[in-house]
């Protein structure tokens, strides 16, 4: 019986896998390339739902820096601040551009520098139990003011 049961499940698992597998694509992926000395970073990217309900990215992974938060800018005192935030949702049938002084996958305390040309594996983490890993190209970019 438990092993009846536990088929079912590995079933059941494999139906969903199938049934989210192009829900959602991410285009546009790039990590800033680090200065020397510098110790934080930042991924980019356009994430679109093709799905019928809202989908939130609630996490996101990789090996290069100590802590991987989602961030977002927020104006404070006229001030630009980044901020942690515990999701961000991607609308049904749209889209969300992670972009330098929005949205961005944050990469806290780095390893090592990240050279320009390189990349290194991302992975992203979403609600419905989706997860998506990448070889994330590393680009140089100029900060937007
Ligand atoms: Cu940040």
């Amino acid at each position: 019986m438990k092993t009846f049961i536990s088929l079912f499940a590995a079933g059941l698992l494999l139906i969903s896998s199938q049934l989210f597998a192009a829900t959602l694509t991410v285009g546009d992926l790039y990590i800033r390339a680090t200065p020397p000395n510098s110790k934080n970073s930042a991924a980019f990217m356009v994430i679109k739902n093709t799905d019928k309900k809202d989908i939130k990215l609630i996490a996101a992974g990789s090996d290069i820096a100590d802590r991987v938060e989602l961030h977002e800018h927020v104006m404070d005192n006229g001030l630009m601040k980044m901020r942690q935030v515990k999701e961000i949702i991607i609308k049904t049938k749209s889209s969300v551009k992670l972009q330098p002084g929005g949205y961005h996958v944050m990469f806290l305390n780095l390893k090592q520098p990240l050279k320009e040309g390189a990349s290194v594996k991302l992975s992203l983490f979403f609600d419905n139990g989706q997860q998506l890993t990448f070889e994330a190209p590393i680009k140089k970019i100029k900060m937007q003011k």
